[in-house]
């Protein structure tokens, strides 16, 4: 049976990740989450597996060697799975040093820890041990509206302490397929959208928002795109590198679905009220009136879109879900989910909020 450590499997793609891998093997596999349940680790996320015999959570910080040294020492781990990051543009420009400790320095524990276990003393490798980085399209930088993409092959130029952290946590990847031939992949993602994403990102914070009639905030002209992808379609992807991919090579995985944010916006208002009752009472707040704009984020890359082309060549894989069903799948889960919302934004995210919306 293969054994799994997956880092940050209580955050949103990590929950999702776990969810689709016991759906897809069951019980031929074993999961082993870390996670240090930052502000953004929710075990309620993953109440569903929590009991089942094939998979363990253990309480740890990436950062913390000796723990997870611990974790490859008493376990026979085949395949890592690296999602556990600080995740969130604004809140690195607010607070970029726990962006480094965790993406990079985790990072750099990880591969360490991983190595140790893993090669033997020839410099070869234990057989069909693998270790996957997730990452992120933004160490790419910014695109013109110009029908240009990101390719693997693009130089990186990332902008914001965010997309700095992960490129470096990328660098340091590729440092050890080359130094160590580590056998390793990089995977770089568009935006991902669908349940348990914490209300921090945009679609989350809208649905939210317009539900409970509070403004809509939009930065700069809202017209900045990002290319959306439903949550199952990268999990899927993830899963398919690490079993299909070339080692040491790098995937983009991109949805094909570039919208202006302003665009997700008004899908949003709009699905909200052909899904919800005739009766209820929420339908008369939600309006574009809810539409506000903010004060712009520093640095806002104005583009992002990925070009699937290799992933797709060599491995098969594709984005599934259209957004236009994505969306919908995403507010039902969010309509049958109340209590989750209600738990995740209080305490914290209400001063999260009011320090970064001023109160709006
Ligand atoms: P998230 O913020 O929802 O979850 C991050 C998880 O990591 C949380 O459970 C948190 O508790 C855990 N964590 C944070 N610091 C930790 C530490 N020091 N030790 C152990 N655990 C720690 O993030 P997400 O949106 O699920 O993103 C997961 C990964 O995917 C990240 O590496 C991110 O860079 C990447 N990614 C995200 C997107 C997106 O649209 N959300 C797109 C592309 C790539
Ligand atoms: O209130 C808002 N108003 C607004 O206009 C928020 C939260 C966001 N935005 C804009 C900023 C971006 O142009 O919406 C767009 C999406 O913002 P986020 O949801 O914060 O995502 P983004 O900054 O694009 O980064 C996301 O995708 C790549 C994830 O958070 C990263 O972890 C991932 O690497």
């Amino acid at each position: 049976m293969r054994t799994y450590l997956v880092t940050g499997g209580a955050g949103f793609i990590g929950s999702n990740y776990i969810h689709y891998m016991f759906r897809k093997y069951g019980d031929e596999i074993r999961i082993i989450n870390v996670d240090a349940l930052t502000y953004a680790g929710n075990l309620e996320n993953l109440k569903e597996v929590a009991e089942r015999s094939n998979y363990t959570f253990i309480k740890a910080d990436i950062t913390d060697k000796e723990a997870i040294t611990k974790i490859f020492s008493e376990n026979e781990i085949d395949r890592v799975v690296h999602f556990a990051a600080e995740s969130h543009v604004d809140r690195s420009i607010k607070n970029p040093e726990v962006f480094v400790k965790t993406n990079v320095l985790g990072t750099a524990v990880m591969l360490n820890c991983a190595r140790e276990s893993w090669e033997l003393p020839d410099g070869s490798y234990k057989e069909d041990k693998k270790f996957l980085h997730v990452s992120t399209d933004e160490v790419y930088g910014s695109l013109e509206d110009d029908g240009t993409y990101f390719y693997e092959t693009t130089p990186y130029a990332p902008h914001s302490p965010y997309s700095a952290s992960k490129a470096s946590s990328d660098m340091l990847v590729k440092a050890y397929i080359d130094t160590y031939h580590f056998p390793a992949n990089i995977t770089n993602c568009s935006n991902n959208y669908g349940p348990y994403q914490f209300p921090e990102k945009l679609i989350p914070l809208i649905i939210n928002n317009a539900l409970l009639g509070k403004k809509l905030p939009v930065y700069g002209d809202g017209k900045n795109v990002r290319d959306w992808l439903y949550v199952d379609d990268h999990a899927k992807g993830i899963d398919m590198v690490q079993e299909m991919g070339r080692l040491g090579e790098t995937y983009n995985i991109g949805g094909h679905n570039e919208k202006q944010n302003i665009e997700i916006i008004t899908i949003i208002l709009d699905t909200l009220l052909e899904m919800l009752p005739e009766d209820d009472a929420r339908r008369a707040h939600i309006s574009r009136d809810l539409i506000t704009y903010v004060e712009d984020r520093k640095g806002h890359d104005r583009r992002y879109a990925i070009a699937p082309d290799k992933i797709k060549a060599e491995i098969g894989w594709e984005p599934e879900t259209m957004f236009k069903e994505g969306i919908k799948k995403t507010i039902a889960w969010f309509f049958e989910h109340e209590e989750w919302m209600k738990n995740v934004t209080s305490g914290d995210y209400q001063n999260y909020y009011k320090e970064m919306y001023h109160g709006k």
